[in-house]
């Protein structure tokens, strides 16, 4: 049976959770990382040598990076629904993928990580501050996109809504101003609707 280390509160473990829940993939889940440790063994290190989660062994197949895994478990169980058989709409999704990763988490962590993870007397208010507006900005790019269709990389949920999904439940859970974006709240509620996302997605902020 496929394996995932991590703790089911990583916006990164959480990709591949939501991912095998959409297929009805069968996988066992081994708490590691934060207040669990495991991630600093020489056991983990073997299999993931930067000491963090997720990492998956799929019958011997390890492999680690969060995105890479979905494409993973998509391109094995989920061709044609989760991964797109068209060439475009799976480069649109892996776009999507990429932006995530590459821009909307760092430019959201700030805001995140001051609000969740660090103890009110220690907070940077002027790095949360402009998290929160830099990250209202950016997702003007995500609700201009989403005018035109209902998911990010067509009309159902595929692959390219992962990561930005799993996301975007932090921005909207956080207590903070948000700027009106109806394309962003009518596709967050369309994710909202789903068991998957609000079994492996939607928990309390931690
Ligand atoms: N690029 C990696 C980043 C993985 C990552 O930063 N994971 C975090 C959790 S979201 C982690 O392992 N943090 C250390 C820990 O939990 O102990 C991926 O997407 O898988």
């Amino acid at each position: 049976m496929l394996v995932i280390w991590g703790r089911n509160n990583s916006v990164n473990v959480q990709k591949a959770l939501w991912c095998c829940e959409e297929m009805s993939l069968p996988y066992r889940r081994i708490d590691a990382g934060g207040a669990f440790g495991v991630v600093n063994t020489p056991e983990y290190r073997k299999l993931n040598p930067n000491g963090l989660v997720p990492t998956i062994d799929d019958d011997g197949f390890v492999m680690w990076e969060s995105n890479a895994i979905v494409r993973y478990l998509a391109a094995k169980h989920g061709r044609g629904s989760l991964l797109p058989n068209d060439a475009r709409a799976q480069a649109i999704a892996d776009q999507w993928m990429e932006w995530q990763v590459s821009l909307f988490w760092p430019t959201i962590r700030p805001l995140f990580m001051g609000l969740v993870r660090t103890p009110e007397a220690e907070r940077d208010h002027r790095a949360i501050d402009n998290s929160r507006a830099k990250t209202a900005e950016v997702l003007g790019i995500v609700d201009s996109h989403l005018a035109s269709q209902p998911f990010l990389a067509g009309d159902t949920l595929t692959i390219g809504d992962i990561p930005m999904g799993c996301s975007i439940w932090r921005w909207m859970a956080l207590p903070i101003e948000r700027p009106g974006l109806a394309n962003v709240e009518r596709w967050f509620d369309a994710l909202t609707q789903r068991p998957a996302y609000k079994k492996i997605v939607m928990l309390p902020l931690s």
